[in-house]
């Protein structure tokens, strides 16, 4: 049942179709929920978001929060939906997932900036993001990875990200329910194989659209 809601969805899914934003002033903080992946240590000094392609085009690539800082700077006030049926607005500020994948090449298979809309086939079919422990992890569809309102986040509320939501760097996808906006990113992998997703693997819908 739940793979064929995502067939549905993934055909009526529009890039141009934007989560609801809020004023600025609506904006909230949000209680913290969820800390696995989080519990181990974290040397900020030494953190580098990872970012791995496909095989044979540009692999491997490392960037300091000041390289993802370099990227157009977005900010949003969004809903952040928890499935266990809280949400809360939250005001972020942070950089595409679209426009790394843009710099980087390592969204497609020629290793080309992904250009989702006159070269859709080159697309990879999936991003896979995890915590720098492994120990949380999450799968996207590649259009909901790209989609505008998807951001890799430093800032919440106007100030940077605390340790429990998630700093240095966050997944912000307004498209998904919480479940899919990882805290604390280590690596982000572009594959075309489903990743692995540690709710979906605990009985949760994988793909978890809104
Ligand atoms: N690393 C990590 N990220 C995570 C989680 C987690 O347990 N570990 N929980 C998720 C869930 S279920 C939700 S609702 C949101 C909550 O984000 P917040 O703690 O900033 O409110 O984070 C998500 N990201
Ligand atoms: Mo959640």
């Amino acid at each position: 049942m739940l793979e064929f809601n995502e067939r549905l969805a993934r055909r009526v899914f529009r890039a141009s179709r934007r989560s609801p934003e809020f004023s600025r002033a609506a904006a909230r903080m949000p209680r913290v929920n969820g800390s696995i992946g989080l519990e181990s240590s974290l040397d900020l000094t030494r953190w580098r978001l990872q970012v791995i392609g496909a095989a044979g085009a540009r692999a491997r690539r490392l960037f300091t929060l000041d390289d993802i800082k370099t990227l157009p700077r977005v900010e949003m006030t969004a809903e952040l939906r928890c499935i266990e049926g809280w949400s809360e607005v939250v005001h972020w500020a942070g950089a595409r997932l679209a426009d790394l994948a843009l710099v980087t090449g390592s969204a497609t298979r020629s290793g080309r900036p992904a250009d989702p809309i006159s070269n859709a086939h080159d697309l990879l079919g999936y991003a896979a993001l995890e915590t720098p422990d492994r120990e949380y992890y999450v799968g996207l569809d590649m259009a909901s990875a790209l989609h505008p309102q998807t951001l890799l986040c430093h800032e919440m509320d106007g100030r940077p990200l605390t340790p429990a939501h998630g700093a240095p760097l966050r997944l912000v996808i307004p498209v998904k329910y919480g479940i899919k906006n990882l805290k604390r990113i280590g690596t982000i992998r572009f594959t075309d194989d489903r990743p692995a997703d540690y709710w979906a693997e605990r009985g949760y819908d994988w793909y978890s659209g809104l």
